[in-house]
């Protein structure tokens, strides 16, 4: 047994896998886009969770942020607009072996792909989902988004997005079965890393929305929060996350939440004065579906082979 710089106890050098095995292409994403940082962090934590490249999968939907499978060295898919957690759960039940990755915009999750992003959550299947919320489809070149904030000028709104945007956190909190939601934001990395840690390691559907910067076509957005810390609300819990002594004299502004509380989850993530950030919300008690699918399987594999016997038979000349 060999020793790492992270302390992690191995088997053997060759089989200890390193930041670079879990690299593919460079990624082509803008210099400053918030996905950039996304990816160092799960690269990271593949590296730290040594999760065997050949057991992990990384599935997205069509969009800038869906890009990510080509930039991990792993399994990836990279479906259809909206249709990424679909495949994601398809992958899931026949493999529940596979670690099982989502990343998702805000256009392809709350718009194109509402309906399966409402099922999904309860369905509640083993599975950590990433919604990259830049507030705005980038791929298409800057059309609003559900969660464009009203007045935002855009491609498909030249006078500003006239409705209210839709708030992911309070529509995942108010599935049945929810059993996981956080909030992340790309530019405090060590937060950021922690949440995802945490969302990989809760059995059940983990949905993160990272607010995300997009430099190319929302250069300002979230200049607000990155000028004034005290915008941000840092969600502390022994369940949740900590918070280390520097990062809290940058940001004092802090509550402690304790993550099984449902309905105070429900009234912070529906906050407009401040943005939590952490775990607003965690059941493990949940069960997922892909258990409750096992535990009611009727078929065994005989007779699944006689029901194809029989088939052929058909078909005998
Ligand atoms: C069925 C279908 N409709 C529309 C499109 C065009 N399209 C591609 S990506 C996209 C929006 C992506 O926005 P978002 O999910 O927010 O991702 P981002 O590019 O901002 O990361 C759209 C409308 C498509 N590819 N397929
Ligand atoms: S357009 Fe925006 S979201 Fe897309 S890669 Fe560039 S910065 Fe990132």
């Amino acid at each position: 047994m060999l020793g790492c710089p992270s302390g992690l106890a191995l088997k053997s050098e060759d089989e200890y896998y390193r930041l670079e095995d879990y690299q593919s292409n460079v990624p082509r994403w803008c210099t400053g886009c918030g996905d950039n940082g996304i990816l160092t962090a799960l690269q990271r934590l593949c590296r730290d969770e040594q999760l065997p490249p050949e057991k992990t999968v990384f599935v997205s939907g069509i969009g800038c942020s869906s890009r990510f499978p080509h930039y991990m060295k792993t399994y990836g898919f990279h479906s259809l607009h909206g249709r990424a957690l679909p495949v994601a759960e398809g992958i899931k039940i026949r493999r529940p072996d596979l670690n099982v990755f989502v990343n998702t915009g805000d256009g392809d999750c709350c718009s194109i792909g509402t309906a399966h992003w409402i099922h999904a959550i309860r369905y509640n299947m083993d599975l950590t989902v990433m919604m990259h919320d830049n507030r705005i489809y980038g791929l298409t070149k800057m059309q609003a988004s559900p969660t464009s904030p009203k007045g935002l000028k855009s491609n498909t709104s030249p006078r500003g997005a006239n409705v209210d945007a839709l708030n992911p956190l309070s529509t995942t909190l108010g599935v049945a079965n929810v059993s996981f939601v956080a909030q992340a934001v790309d530019w405090i990395p060590d937060l950021f890393y922690d949440i995802i840690s945490q969302a990989f390691h809760h059995k059940g559907f983990s949905f993160i929305g990272i607010l995300q910067r997009c430099p190319n076509y929302l250069p300002t957005l979230f200049d607000p929060w990155l000028q004034d810390p005290g915008r941000t609300l840092l969600l502390t819990h022994k369940n949740g996350i900590q918070v280390s002594s520097s990062l809290s004299s940058v940001y004092p502004n802090q509550e402690e939440h304790d993550p099984s509380d449902l309905n105070r989850a429900r009234e912070l993530a529906s906050r407009k004065d401040v943005t939590p950030v952490g775990i607003l919300y965690r059941n493990d008690d949940v069960p997922c579906y892909e258990d409750v699918r096992a535990a009611q399987k009727i078929y065994t594999p005989d007779m699944v082979k006689a029901a194809l016997d029989r088939q052929f038979d058909n078909f005998a000349v």
